[in-house]
């Protein structure tokens, strides 16, 4: 037995039961069967891997997507131990894949502890795979065992020979579509989970293969050496940065490793991404708390202090400190507690004290240091204090209005009879001519219209006083009636289905997508909830001797005319816009609900980051990263005629 194997003792090494329990109750170990525990099936792997590169054995890892959807993650740590444990008779490594661990990897010690999902270990991964393969490079051996359905195959076995120096782990799987309501990885939610491992571990290269396109491998690779600075670096590439730096914290306390990483950009969100062990807490915690204190307490000092904020003027409020405000968050902590309804939601005490006192004593020092930054930042607040100042009042005269008014509804809305919400929908029409006919064509009952002039304002670059008084969107969250931000309430919305109905061509997908970034920004649980859709009018009218078809793409198309026969008897018609349609057509073709076609706007919720940027890409000042996007993504765009 190896020296390194006979660190692990037996009773470090808590076995609990069988895998058997996994493969009966998969969600409560991962969660869903769902496409999201199927990515996790991948994260619980590589997760193993970072944990060796934590250790600082290991600065690569490789993971590929094979063209039948089997997963390989490979790395260059120590191998996992080959050495017979006492206890079990078996080999380390078959213990690590077939005996279920508790909690934290292997009970205890290091970061690595199970929040949320995370931590269940690669067991787990192994009871919900058709099969497993571990290869394990070490001391000039390569290693061999199969597992089917988290059951062992046949004893470890020698399989050949490798380099002395040459070391690590290699992991195949399939997942088990007696499980698994898909198999098929999506490479986009992979490919961006790769990056944010790699952004919060600093200096590990991650490659990542998806051998499954037709026209040949996806190959990314993803390596930072500055970590969390050039995170935020990235998040802010999209927007204009007020100061050159990033701003850096880090320390320990109190057995908790602190990071810190921050930069203001010239816009007005406060974009905050935090994470414990690598693991994102959407609903933050104490961590996020201890930062905010640090800030608010840090700025408004040094802004007293050199004379930036008079003594009768009052102080900053830590939203206007956050202001344009991207920074991440990365505390690693060996046990954790997730709090909240999601269990997403970081507890523990001692995370708040840590952050806060490391981020005070380092940003002091920096602003002291840096005194053009600390004057540009505490500007900016002061702006934003006017701007919050204004918008209040604006928000209140709202409030006072509609509250005298009795829920005024706004004028431009055709509302439905039918008051019962769920059997209700709205549709968001492009311009007031394609709104009559909506108004015409639709089912008075069940829905309403409410026409929008035009373009509406671009909520990623104005500022809340100018949003809350424009019309178009005052119109919108009356309509919606459920309220906005922190007032919003899912139990008032008036409608089930909010449909977005605008001209298939470019202006209409630009309107389209302005309002989405409202929706998105001031009332995302309406997303999320799957309230959202985009309706989908026809591209094409074709008719033959009085019959009629419509077409909703090219593909549409071309099959029809290839089952009618392509003849002069054909008569094709190229709808540009909703306009071109009347009443009667454009209730059968996409308004009708029995007969229409709608996407619903869905969120992925372990992407936000990556939702976050795509917005401020598509909707903010900067050009070029908004050309890359569409050079990028172009292949994706169908039925725009462009
Ligand atoms: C592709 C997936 O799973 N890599 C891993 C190691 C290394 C050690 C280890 C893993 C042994 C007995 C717990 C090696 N040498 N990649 C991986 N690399 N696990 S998993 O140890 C686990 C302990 O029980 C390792 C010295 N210490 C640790």
């Amino acid at each position: 037995m190896s020296e390194q194997a006979q660190e692990y003792g037996a009773d470090q090494i808590q076995i609990l039961k069988g895998l058997e329990a996994v493969r009966k109750r998969p969600g409560m170990y991962i969660g869903t069967t769902g496409i999201r525990g199927l990515h996790h099936l991948v994260y619980e792997i590589v997760d193993n891997s970072v944990d060796e590169a934590l250790a600082g054995v290991c600065d690569h890892i490789e993971i590929t997507v094979h063209k039948d959807n089997s997963v390989t993650v490979q790395d260059n740590g120590r191998g996992v131990p080959v050495g017979i444990n006492h206890e079990t008779g078996l080999a380390a490594v078959e213990v690590v894949f077939t005996k279920l661990h508790a909690g934290g990897k292997f009970g205890g010690g290091g970061y690595k502890v199970s929040g949320g999902l995370h931590g269940v270990g690669a067991s787990v991964v192994n009871a919900l795979s058709t099969y497993l393969e571990v290869q394990v490079r070490r001391e000039g051996k390569i290693y061999q065992q199969r597992y089917e359905r988290g059951n062992t195959m046949y004893p470890l076995k020698v399989v050949g020979t490798c380099g002395q120096e040459e070391h690590g782990t290699t992991v195949t799987f399939y997942p088990d579509e007696e499980i698994f309501e898909t198999v098929v990885f999506d490479n986009e939610t992979l490919k961006n989970r790769f990056r944010e491992m790699a952004f919060l571990t600093k200096g590990l290269r991650f490659t990542f293969t998806d051998e499954r396109p037709e026209e040949g491998p996806l190959v990314r690779s993803f390596h930072y050496e500055g970590g969390i600075i050039e995170y935020v670096t990235y998040l802010n590439r999209s927007s204009t940065a007020l100061y050159p730096q990033v701003i850096y914290c880090e320390g320990d306390k109190d057995g908790v490793h602190v990071e810190v990483a921050m930069q203001h950009n010239d816009g007005f969100k406060d974009n905050n991404y935090s994470f414990v062990n690598n693991i994102v807490t959407p609903e933050g915690g104490t961590h996020t708390e201890g930062f905010r204190a640090a800030l608010t307490k840090t700025f408004n000092e040094y802004a007293r202090k050199n004379k930036l904020l008079k003594d009768n003027e009052p102080s900053l409020t830590g939203e206007d400190i956050r202001e344009g405000l991207t920074s991440i968050i990365s505390v690693k902590i060996s046990e954790p507690q997730f709090e909240g309804q999601t269990k997403q939601k970081l507890g523990n005490p001692e995370a708040r004290g840590a952050v806060n006192s490391i981020v005070g004593e380092q940003l002091a020092i920096f602003l002291e240091q840096n005194p053009n930054v600390g004057r540009v930042i505490v500007e900016k607040s002061v702006l934003a204090q006017r701007a919050r100042e204004a918008a209040r009042k604006a928000r209140e005269l709202t409030r006072r209005k509609s509250a005298l008014d009795g829920l005024s509804l706004p004028g431009k809305l055709s509302d439905c009879t039918d008051k019962d919400p769920k059997n209700c929908e709205i549709f968001i029409v492009e311009g007031d001519s394609a709104g009559g006919s909506a108004k015409k064509a639709r089912s008075k009952a069940t829905q309403a219209i409410l026409p929008l002039r035009g373009k509406i304002l671009n909520v990623e670059k104005a500022r809340l006083d100018k949003i809350y008084g424009n019309a178009e969107i005052r119109a919108m969250i009356t309509a919606f009636g459920c309220g906005i931000r922190d007032d919003f309430d899912i139990a008032k919305l008036r409608y089930d289905k909010i449909i977005i109905m605008t001209d298939a061509d470019v202006d209409g997908a630009h309107i389209a997508t302005l309002m989405l970034t409202f929706m998105y920004r001031f009332m995302p649980e309406l997303i999320k909830t799957g309230h959202v859709y985009l309706a989908q009018p026809p591209l094409y009218k074709i008719e033959k001797n009085r019959r009629v078809w419509y077409a909703y793409s090219d593909e549409e198309l071309n099959r029809i005319l290839a089952e009618i026969g392509r003849d002069q008897n054909n008569k094709i018609q190229r709808y540009k816009g909703l306009g071109e349609m009347d009443a009667e057509q454009l209730w059968e073709t996409t308004m009708d609900p029995e007969r229409r076609i709608l996407k619903q706007i869905r969120i992925d919720e372990d992407a936000a980051s990556e939702i976050d940027l795509t917005f401020t890409t598509l909707m903010g000042d900067k050009v070029e990263p908004r050309r890359e996007f569409i050079e990028e993504n172009a292949r994706y765009v169908q039925n725009l005629d462009i």
